[in-house]
């Protein structure tokens, strides 16, 4: 521990040693700025995971529960682990991140912290236990874990003083020694206010600063799963976008310096979320952000909201607007009462995860001849591009900072996506990029965009066919170095 530090200078939770980086070691061009650590770097990968909101709230049809619902109501007759996680998988999630514990206080783990949990309800005659059963079916179907812990705790009598801090605590304990490996540790910003707690009935106000001690509990998240990424308004690992529509902004900085909604230190709870969505140029933290949104109007279930959830091709909007601005999509599904994804969810997302796999299924400019106005060395070749491999990538000399691409498509191709990755390990170096097409013996613009990061899609506003495509480094702090290109036809 650092005592003294603030919550987000702390140096033992900030980023790790560099990662090493694709080709040989003499010729690496030296990273610019902020770099991901490894646990971020893994999160990259993943771009789009999924939110279960359930608790008592999916039986009395709130959103925030009070915190004196009584734990029997909590009844999911026919839940299934396995068919809510196989739905989440055919729409292309990589993950599953649930709400052991929202602001009502209720856990759906048999926790030893208090009676308000899955033990004292009729599912399974109390025997029961969610985390257990989503978290072996995530893995049985290859999903990666996570788990929300709000820290709002409005059933919890101790709310307010340090012996809930120290319950909250143990709960994260519990939650990341009993359930395998955690790919994410989710904190909220929703901090205090009126509540239940324990009969109380009252309203319990926090200092969002100093109450919940986070650079504590975040180390131990750290002593219990170094693997695990940390979100909350302002990481340490992953920040909140600032908005719950699911959309970063159109220049999406992977580097954040956050400060408070009335400027100085900025804590979950507590910042200038306008700044969120972009992000800070050359800011002195890797902290990419996170675009949660619902696929219905609510977080929870509620009958009234089934003929309002999201089409799949308003999801792949969403897409395009969060991981194609180098952000993840985190979307939120929630179980029903019955203990399942109602039929209609399950469509949605069966029919975006068809066309995430038929869209970006086939690169094809995967058999282009590659030319580059600069490379710097053979490690470094422009065909990396091309090769499917984040872990390679073509860089420039240091002094070409605007150099260019031309893929030689062999054949007229028609498509309507542009797909751009950054070599992250060597820090966000790009800072305006456009891509060309040859149309009658010339070079015509197809797209212009700023920042890229570890995704950027351009979308055309009409599918173009050309023989001939030009990526142009428009602009850029240090040489580039890229990892993918590709161009995809949306199903
Ligand atoms: C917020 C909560 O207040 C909402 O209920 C929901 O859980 C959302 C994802 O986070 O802070």
């Amino acid at each position: 521990m650092e005592p003294g530090k603030s919550v987000l200078t702390r140096r033992s939770l900030l980023a790790a040693a560099p990662l090493a980086v694709c080709g040989a070691a003499g010729g690496a061009p030296a990273p610019y700025g902020a770099a991901p650590s490894e646990r971020q770097w893994q999160w990259h990968q993943m771009e789009v995971y999924s939110f279960l909101h359930f608790t008592t709230n999916t039986f009395t049809d709130k959103e925030w529960g009070y915190g004196d619902e009584d734990p029997s109501i909590f009844n999911p007759a026919a839940f299934d682990a396995d068919a809510i996680v196989s739905a989440l998988k055919a729409g292309g999630m990589t993950g599953v991140i649930l709400t052991c514990k929202h602001h009502d206080g209720f856990c759906l783990w048999p926790t030893k912290t208090t009676e308000h949990s899955v033990r004292q309800s009729k599912w399974r005659s109390g025997q029961g236990d969610v985390v257990k059963e989503i978290s072996e079916a995530a893995r049985r179907q290859g999903l990666k874990f996570g788990v929300y812990l709000s820290p709002w705790d409005r059933n919890n009598a101790q709310y307010g003083r340090p012996e809930y801090v120290e319950t909250y605590r143990a709960q994260l304990r519990e939650l990341l020694t009993e359930y395998g490996p955690i790919y994410e540790v989710w904190h909220d910003g929703a901090n205090g206010g009126d509540g239940y707690y324990g009969g109380a009935r009252e309203k319990r106000t926090i200092d969002k600063k100093t109450y919940y001690g986070w650079p504590q509990t975040w180390e131990l998240v750290r002593q219990l799963q170094p693997g695990a990424v940390i979100f909350s308004d302002v990481g340490p690992d992953i920040r909140w976008v600032g908005n719950e529509r699911g959309i970063a902004n159109e220049t999406c900085w992977a580097t954040y310096d956050p400060v408070g909604d009335k400027g100085g230190e900025a804590t979950p709870g507590d910042v200038n979320a306008r700044q969120s969505g972009t992000g800070t140029r050359h800011g002195k933290r890797w902290l990419p952000a996170e675009c949660d949104v619902s696929i219905r109007p609510g977080w929870f279930w509620h009958e009234k909201q089934n003929g309002q959830v999201k089409t799949p091709a308003q999801l792949m909007d969403l897409y395009y607007k969060s991981v194609g601005r180098g952000a993840s999509f985190l979307l939120n599904v929630p179980p029903d009462r019955r203990g399942l994804l109602h039929e209609n969810d399950v469509a949605s997302l069966k029919g975006f995860g068809e066309k995430l796999r038929g869209t970006f299924g086939e690169n094809l400019a995967a058999k282009a001849k590659v030319k580059a106005s600069d490379t710097r060395g053979k490690a470094y070749r422009a065909e990396n591009l091309l090769d499917g491999k984040r872990e390679t990538c073509w860089a420039a000399r240091d002094e070409a900072k605007t150099p260019e691409v031309v893929f030689d498509l062999r054949r007229e191709t028609e498509f309507n996506v542009v797909r751009v990755r950054e070599e992250i390990r060597l820090g966000q170096r790009v800072d305006r990029f456009a891509v060309d097409v040859w149309k009658d013996g010339a070079w015509a613009p197809a797209g212009e965009e700023t920042s890229i990061g570890s995704c950027r899609l351009v979308k055309l506003a009409a599918p173009v066919k050309t023989a001939r495509v030009r990526l142009r480094i428009a602009e850029a702090a240090a040489s580039p170095a890229l990892a993918e290109f590709g161009l995809y036809r949306e199903a």
